[in-house]
């Protein structure tokens, strides 16, 4: 015990030391490790880790300061219909969560967190969501007995002394209890008790039901936190755009998965605008925390990540060069191909990578693995995992504790038909109904049937922390501390045509798009009244170089009334979901709709 001792005495603040005790009589680990977020301290897991076959460190050249990590063939992937809202009563959850009663789920997971340290070492990781002293910053104390997890954690957040400076003698942060357990689908939970301001993981080791900060607390415990104290967490990227005189705007954007968000967020405008000095940079690739200025009303956003834990297959230097870049040194690389190189050091390879496929390597499942064979070397959600400061794009603002104004909120989906490739909502409030209908069809990767739409609010869906009536409600009634509100958008970038091909470029094409829609929000651009919303004519879109004329733009631009009925119909699930629940705001603005077919 005196080893415990010594280490509880590093803890300063005596609300989180009080709590590491209880979780060491609970957990029974044989060490307890409190970290200090130190690069000697990195360097000693990752050796750790190397020798325990946690990691793999991958040749120095190529892949400098990168390791390779393989978690449980069963455990790739965030685990949805294991994942609760814990609370008193149902109505916390509501109709889009999974609810377990907080007395049943603390006594269920306490008989699995009891002992399941018993010859493992306990690692305190105190951490920081957001810059370091901004006053929405929150902090977390991650207790887990994963190696992989401390060292993630250490790139995705600002994690160590930083925590305790930020927290001081405070009582307010979160508590992330993890354990990997016995990595037993069976026995794996993922619950969050908002009341308690409490999270509790066992037996996953994959990232989003695993590193605690990220969807855990600064979506689902942070939404309603914000609730709670008039802001808001969003399941949103955020990037600033330069204009040739120097002016700059930032935008925030919500796209489902498998929508292209880190791409967006890291996009490379085409030559003709980079020729003409326009810059885009990043702030952040998946969360984005909000609130009203109350200086002038305005959006203010921060990025409460330090790190990028993005999908790796895809990623070359078509798709997105800057996520290449990004990923070219100190990161972590789980469930990619592993290659044995001549020297026998080793390399990594992953489907639609810029590099050809080796001879053999091990896939993801721990299998070897040659090219014909009809399984993927690399798993579709194999991850890296990355500094953000690594990026070449970053945002001189992306670590700055006072954020960012927003101009722009843009809402987007997958949608093969019906949704043009960009409208302006008429105002906050029709922006609202526009993003809590937010659709997406399924890809191949995701289900068997593919192409059905499915309803994601927000792209916030799994990641609401509450009821979603309250939730929507909250988006509305952000109007009140707005009094300077940004403009809000919808694209799609996905529109086929009747011989089922793309109609837009996408990825640095739409750069195109986004200068209208800044141009909007400056009111220096025209738009055409639809029962949409507003929207480009053909030549408010700048086309230079593109090869398309202004009628493939007008055909991408249509909108059909039979279409947006069904669409309006097919929004009806939602409605349904939420039945007697669903805010009046919301049938006022489909009845608005309705008016307007
Ligand atoms: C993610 C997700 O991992 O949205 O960011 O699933
Ligand atoms: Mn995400």
């Amino acid at each position: 015990m005196s080893q415990h001792q010594a280490a509880l005495a590093s803890i300063p603040n005596t609300n989180v030391r009080r709590w590491v005790e209880q979780c060491i009589e609970l957990c029974q680990p044989d060490h307890l490790y409190v970290c200090n977020g130190s690069k000697t301290e990195k360097q000693t897991f990752l050796d750790e880790g190397c020798k325990a076959g946690v990691f793999l460190k991958l040749n120095e050249k190529k892949w400098p300061g990168c390791y390779y990590h393989r978690s449980n063939a069963n455990d790739v992937a965030r685990v949805e219909h294991l994942t609760f809202i814990c609370g008193p009563d149902e109505d916390v959850a509501g109709p889009t969560n999974n609810y377990w009663n907080d007395k049943e789920a603390y006594a269920k997971l306490q008989t699995l967190f009891s002992g399941c340290m018993k010859g493992r070492t306990m690692y305190v990781v105190p951490f920081v969501m957001g810059p370091i002293g901004s006053p929405f910053a929150q902090v977390g104390v991650e207790i887990t007995d994963s190696l992989y997890v401390a060292v993630s954690m250490g790139i995705m957040t600002r994690m160590g002394d930083v925590a305790w400076k930020q927290l001081g003698d405070g009582e307010k942060f979160t508590e992330c209890l993890h354990s990997v357990g016995d990595v037993n689908p069976e026995r794996r939970y993922i619950c969050h008790f908002p009341y308690d301001n409490r999270i509790w993981s066992f037996g996953s080791g994959y990232g989003g039901n695993a590193l605690l900060g990220k969807k855990c607390l600064a979506l689902r415990i942070a939404s309603f936190l914000g609730q709670k104290e008039g802001w808001m967490a969003e399941h949103m990227l955020l990037m600033g755009v330069e204009n040739p005189l120097g002016e700059k705007q930032y935008v925030a954007a919500a796209f489902p998965s498998a929508c292209g968000k880190t791409n967006f967020a890291m996009l490379i405008p085409p030559k003709a605008y980079t020729d003409k000095g326009w810059k885009v940079t990043t702030i952040g690739d998946d969360i984005a925390w909000m609130w009203a200025d109350k200086k002038n009303g305005r959006l203010r956003a921060i990025n409460p990540e330090a790190g990028y834990f993005g999908v790796v297959p895809g990623t070359n230097s078509k798709s997105n060069p800057n996520a290449v870049k990004s990923i070219r040194k100190d990161t972590i690389f789980t469930n990619v191909g592993l290659v044995t190189m001549d020297d026998g050091s080793y390399d990594i390879w992953w489907e639609d990578s810029d590099w050809v496929a080796p001879a053999k390597c091990i896939a993801w499942d721990g299998t070897e693995w040659t090219p014909g064979t009809s399984k993927k070397a690399a798993h579709p959600n194999s991850r890296f995992t990355a500094p953000m400061f690594n990026n070449p794009v970053l945002d001189a603002a992306a670590d700055d504790p006072a954020g960012v104004p927003i101009s722009a909120l843009i809402f987007g989906g997958r949608r093969s038909k019906t949704i043009p490739l960009v409208y302006q909502a008429f105002n906050w409030m029709h922006g609202v109904y526009v993003g809590a209908v937010l659709g997406s069809e399924t890809t191949a990767a995701a289900t068997g049937q593919v192409g059905v739409v499915r309803r994601d609010p927000m792209a916030m869906l799994p990641f609401i922390g509450y009821n979603i009536r309250d939730y929507l409600v909250h988006w509305f009634k952000m109007r009140k501390k707005l009094t300077d509100p940004p403009r809000v958008f919808c694209v799609n970038w996905f529109r086929k045509n009747d011989q089922g091909k793309f109609m837009w470029p996408g990825f640095g094409e739409n750069m195109r798009v986004l200068e209208w829609i800044l141009n909007r929000c400056k009111g220096q651009a025209y738009a055409m009244e639809t029962p949409l919303g507003w929207m480009p004519r053909p030549e408010d879109i700048n086309l230079d170089g593109l090869p398309m004329d202004e009628q493939a733009m007008r055909e991408l631009q249509s909108i059909n009334a039979e279409d947006v009925k069904s669409e309006l119909l097919s929004q009806q699930e939602l409605f349904l979901k939420l039945g007697g629940d669903m805010p009046k705001e919301m049938l006022f603005q489909r009845e608005l709709l309705i008016s307007r077919l």
